[in-house]
């Protein structure tokens, strides 16, 4: 009945609450002990199963890929279209043999997002239903808007936008902390058609003016200052020193819509350009709660989202709005086994791809009631998010890995002082979840009632692409379970050759899926090249994958230069170039080293310019340039000095014996002969103070 019924005779086993901080896993093994991790199979309650969206896969994932365009567009008869598609549902190229690579869904279809997100539901009597449940970060602060009240916060921001010129297909940047005016800046966009790029708030002014340089948006919409546990940010500055250095390159952003934090800064003490700036509360108030939907093509782009890659340049990937809609809703409401009854809280920032996907868009077009937390999971305490879970009654909590991990380092007193009983689902994203985590997360949070959804995705795909589907089939703790509906993975060899049954290699996708990004901005040869040339006919995703004899789908991390901290995606090539944009750098090579907490860590390799030395005080002001260029949460956990880095005879540095000195394997260091120094290796290993 369910896809893995078939193995489901070998080892049956539940896991068990554990007690302390190591978790203990009590499996009631039949026969012979567990072989690996590969063979825990941890089944939903039969009850849970009964109630679920979907409790047999197996013929909806067939149709899925036997009729997409029959799957999809009965699936998108759901949701509002002005006008329909015509014959074609979807058209795909993904062979760069073939000529350009295009993915078009529903083309020539009209809609709007934020009609079918708020309008619609509304129309369907859900208008008082709580839209956004925000909760500020000081405990006790908090507030909600209905769905009718959403949209009519929407429709006069959309007034406003219109009303100093923006229209459809202008960009707008907004930089923005997590309160309700973030989605409702989203919504406002898509509502008429502009283009909106989210730049996450703790990026850097440098990080922020290279994006308004990449996609000169008519407006910049920010906050003044935000508090994140005891810090306050002060957002409005860092906005200021971008659209400076972006004018300097040319871009002049006309206006800068200024929302009013009072709980972070006072509106007198902000720093001020009258003309340019605007504050929020004075104008967009007084605008009209109704505004005119600009209807339009599914293919039009509805958003922008810069994301790392192996160079210095961050991508500007453009999804579309037709195919965007349809599959975040659809991989919610599966993965999510979502029910109107549902409170759901998804921690990451919209800032991220998770953000846009699954706070604001893939919830609100399924009518969901969304938590919007404003502040720090560990402030006050690390009890903070089970007491959000409570005082909300959640029941859908999607996190990442890296909050996990530290939150069960703090100790279990701190889940277990809280109920939680409302929780029903547990979600997983960012980065592979390690077995102890998702045990800890199983046992110790979920009361070992909930299944989890490892979801694992990309900002280039949009949504969802390998998930459990809870109630649907046993899961095993760190796989991410299963493609979902539509979805054909395949993994690869070096060369490029499918490989069959249990295998591992590279992640690819054979065929295109509603959300899957259309293009990078501006540069649809670098999105060839990227994706679609290494392995040829195919999308490759970056990451390496195993697949067991149960067909469990197994993520083991990128094979490219992108690292994963904390579940954010950095390129090893921008915290180089950030780093030799040190006066004192000459020369820098990165590489993520596994760290307890946050999955990777950021190891610096660098070499001084001739006669400065080493200090101190240098890292310190390496760290800090990291730090300006891109992010805080950037900053190079550690910096190794360098006198010389490990090249071949060609001058490519090797990262892969980097990799094994960051990471202390000094005896796998392999064949070191293709240098074109040898001894650098031993002058690396001599300095390093291990
Ligand atoms: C959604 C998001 C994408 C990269 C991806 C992979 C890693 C995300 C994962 C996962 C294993 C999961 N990743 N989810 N790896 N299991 N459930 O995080 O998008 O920021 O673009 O990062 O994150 O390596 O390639 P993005």
């Amino acid at each position: 009945q369910t896809m893995a019924t078939s193995s489901s005779d070998r080892r049956l086993h539940h896991v068990e609450s554990g007690s302390g901080r190591m978790q203990r896993l009590n499996a009631v093994v039949l026969g012979e002990s567990i072989a690996s991790e590969e063979d825990e199979l941890v089944f939903p309650s039969e009850g849970f199963s009964e109630q679920a969206l979907v409790s047999s896969h197996v013929q909806m994932y067939k149709r899925s890929i036997e009729d997409p365009a029959g799957f999809w567009s009965e699936i998108a008869s759901e949701f509002y279209w002005k006008t329909k598609w015509g014959e074609e549902v979807f058209t795909e190229n993904l062979d760069v043999r073939k000529g350009k690579i295009t993915i078009e869904w529903f083309k020539g279809a009209t809609t709007n997002v934020c009609y079918n997100a708020l309008d619609r539901n509304i129309e369907a009597g859900n208008g008082g239903k709580i839209a956004i449940q925000w909760e500020g970060n000081e405990p006790g602060h908090d507030a909600q808007l209905t769905y009718s009240e959403l949209l009519e916060k929407v429709c006069q921001l959309s007034n406003y936008l219109k009303d100093i010129g923006i229209r459809k297909g202008d960009a707008v940047v907004i930089y923005m902390p997590m309160l309700m005016e973030l989605p409702i800046a989203m919504l406002a966009c898509a509502r008429i058609g502009a283009v909106h790029s989210v730049v996450f708030a703790g990026f850097s002014t440098e990080s922020l003016a290279q994006r308004i340089v990449d996609c000169k948006p008519k407006a910049v919409i920010t906050c003044n200052a935000v508090r994140r546990g005891t810090k306050v940010i002060q957002l409005k500055d860092i906005v200021d020193y971008a659209l400076v250095e972006s004018a300097k390159n040319g871009v002049l952003v006309g206006a800068c819509l200024t929302y009013e934090n009072p709980s972070a800064m006072k509106r007198e003490e902000t720093k001020w350009q009258d003309g340019r700036d605007i504050w929020w509360q004075d104008v967009v108030p007084k605008y009209s709660t109704t505004c005119e939907v600009e209807w339009m093509d599914a293919e039009d782009p509805l958003f922008l989202l810069y994301t790392s890659g192996s160079t210095g340049k961050p991508k500007g990937v453009l999804h579309t709005i037709g195919g965007y809609m349809i599959y975040t809703a659809t991989t919610f409401k599966y993965a999510f086994d979502y029910k109107s009854s549902d409170i759901y809280w998804c921690t990451a920032d919209c800032g991220w791809i998770t953000g846009h996907s699954y706070v604001t868009y893939g919830p609100l077009l399924n009518g969901a009631t969304v938590v919007v937390f404003e502040g720090a999971p560990t402030y006050p305490d690390y009890g903070r998010c089970w007491d959000i879970v409570d005082k909300f009654k959640v029941t859908i909590l999607y996190t990442a890995p890296t909050l996990v991990r530290s939150l069960m380092r703090s100790g279990d007193e701190y889940v277990t002082r809280y109920s939680r009983k409302s929780l029903r689902i547990l979600g997983s994203v960012g980065e592979p979840i390690n077995p102890s985590a998702w045990r800890w997360l199983f046992n110790v949070v979920g009361d070992s009632r909930c299944p989890i959804s490892d979801t694992w995705w990309q900002t280039e795909t949009g949504g969802f692409l390998i998930t459990p589907l809870p109630g649907a089939w046993p899961q095993k703790p760190g796989s991410a379970t299963f493609p979902f509906f539509g979805v054909q993975p395949a993994i690869v060899d070096e060369k490029g050759n499918e490989l069959e049954g249990e295998c591992s290699g590279y992640l690819c996708i054979k065929n295109s899926w509603p959300g899957a990004f259309r293009t990078l901005y501006g540069d649809h040869e670098r999105y060839e090249t990227t994706y679609f040339k290494p392995f040829t006919g195919y999308y490759f995703s970056g990451d390496g994958c195993r697949r067991d004899k149960d067909g469990y789908y197994w993520l083991t991390g990128r094979v490219d230069d992108v690292m994963n901290v904390s579940g954010h995606r950095i390129g090893t090539a921008e915290v180089e170039s950030a780093l030799v944009s040190h006066p004192q750098c000459a020369e820098a090579a990165v590489v993520g080293v596994e760290h307890e907490v946050k999955g990777q860590g950021i190891y610096a390799f660098v070499t001084l310019v001739d006669g400065v030395s080493y200090s101190q005080e240098l890292r310190k002001s390496l760290v800090l340039a990291v730090r300006h260029q891109i992010g805080a949460f950037a900053a190079p956990d550690r910096i190794h000095w360098a006198p010389g880095l490990p090249k071949t005879r060609s001058g490519k540095i090797m990262r892969r014996i980097l990799r094994k000195i960051a990471s202390r394997q000094l005896d796998e260091l392999g064949d070191t002969s293709t240098l074109a120094d040898p001894s650098v290796v031993d002058q690396l290993i001599a300095l390093s103070d291990f």
